[in-house]
């Protein structure tokens, strides 16, 4: 018969049939075995390969939550503001917008690099509606948003999704750089948010038709200024077979200084790049309408009881 014994003999210790000098290296040896595995796993962490840093530039970061802001916007103007526009598709639109500039040299941007984001933006707007301004930002904003068929960039679907927002990637990064991005006059001008903003800006002028309105900052000295976006960039690609007119209004401060108006030679200056460009110019100081936008803000101001 087999030996079926379940219980060990007396004097037999259970089911172990090691001595303790045995137990002892094989205590040490498991001791030994998780202090290399730790030191493994520490070291690997250490070294694992992480993205590089992001390099360190001038201007602000890359806005928080940039593509959700930018989804967020998109989705606000093609589906509450212009359901006309509803077609569009924002998930498209917010990925060519991020892959215009991710992993990519913040310092090499292109127009090419816009096309895409470009396309799927495109829209019509009529003609004689176009606003352009320049160093009038808020103002010209204020005018818009009363007169509601007049159109700033801003108040197209691609200015809207942009307007006061900041971004750019690096080369050797998928992500954006949220700690800083490329000043236009203390790194380089072939930033991803300068480059937009020419492209946009291009855009927005070559598609303009009819008589176009332009808001001018009287009260600074470069009311007419040809480095910027509309003396460099707007004014040269407007197509004279579609613009009959810029009507340029120049607006001063309430209270503030009259540096520049309609008859001052920069002005002239605007007017005489037009001409070569066969595109009639007409100038108005303190055009009514934008006075009354200016006069709400200061009601009591000696200039705004005589306007009505
Ligand atoms: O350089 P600017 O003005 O003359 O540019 C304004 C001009 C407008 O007519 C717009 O169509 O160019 C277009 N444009 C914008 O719409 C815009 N939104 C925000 C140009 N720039 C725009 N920004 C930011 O303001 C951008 O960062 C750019 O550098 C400034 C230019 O403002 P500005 O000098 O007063």
């Amino acid at each position: 018969m087999s030996d079926h014994r379940f219980s060990p003999m007396p004097g037999e210790e259970p089911g172990c049939h090691l001595s303790k000098k045995a137990k002892v290296c094989l205590g040490i040896l498991l001791c030994v075995l998780v202090a290399v595995t730790i030191v493994a796993v520490v070291v690997g962490v250490l070294k694992w390969p992480r993205a590089p840093p992001h390099r360190e530039w001038n201007g602000t970061g890359t806005t928080p939550h940039f593509s959700e802001i930018v989804l967020g916007r998109c989705y606000t103007y093609t589906q509450v503001l212009w359901p006309e526009l509803r077609h569009k598709d924002c998930g498209q639109i917010g990925k060519a917008f991020t892959n215009a500039f991710l992993s990519k040299d913040p310092c090499n941007s292109s127009e090419q690099d816009y096309q895409l984001l470009l396309k799927l933006t495109n829209q019509t707007t009529p003609c004689h509606t176009s606003v352009f301004w320049s160093k009038s930002n808020q103002l010209a904003h204020l005018y818009t948003r009363v007169q509601q068929d007049m159109f700033t960039l801003e108040d197209t679907l691609m200015g809207y999704i942009a307007d006061g927002l900041n971004w750019c990637g690096d080369a050797g990064s998928s992500e954006m750089n949220y700690q800083s991005c490329p000043h236009w006059g203390k790194d380089c001008i072939n930033n991803p948010k300068s480059v937009f903003w020419d492209t946009v800006s291009k855009r927005f002028a070559e598609n303009a038709c009819g008589v176009v309105q332009v808001v001018l900052n009287g009260s600074i000295s470069n009311t007419f200024d040809k480095n910027s976006t509309f003396g460099r960039v707007e004014i040269h690609n407007l197509h004279p077979e579609k613009v009959s007119r810029l009507q340029a209004w120049v607006m001063h401060d309430i209270g503030g200084v009259r540096s520049h108006s309609c008859s001052s030679p920069l002005i002239n200056d605007l007017k005489f790049i037009l001409s070569q460009r066969k595109i009639s110019f007409t100038c108005q100081d303190d055009y009514r309408p934008i006075k009354f936008l200016q006069c709400v803000k200061n009601p009591d101001h000696s200039s705004c009881s005589s306007i009505i």
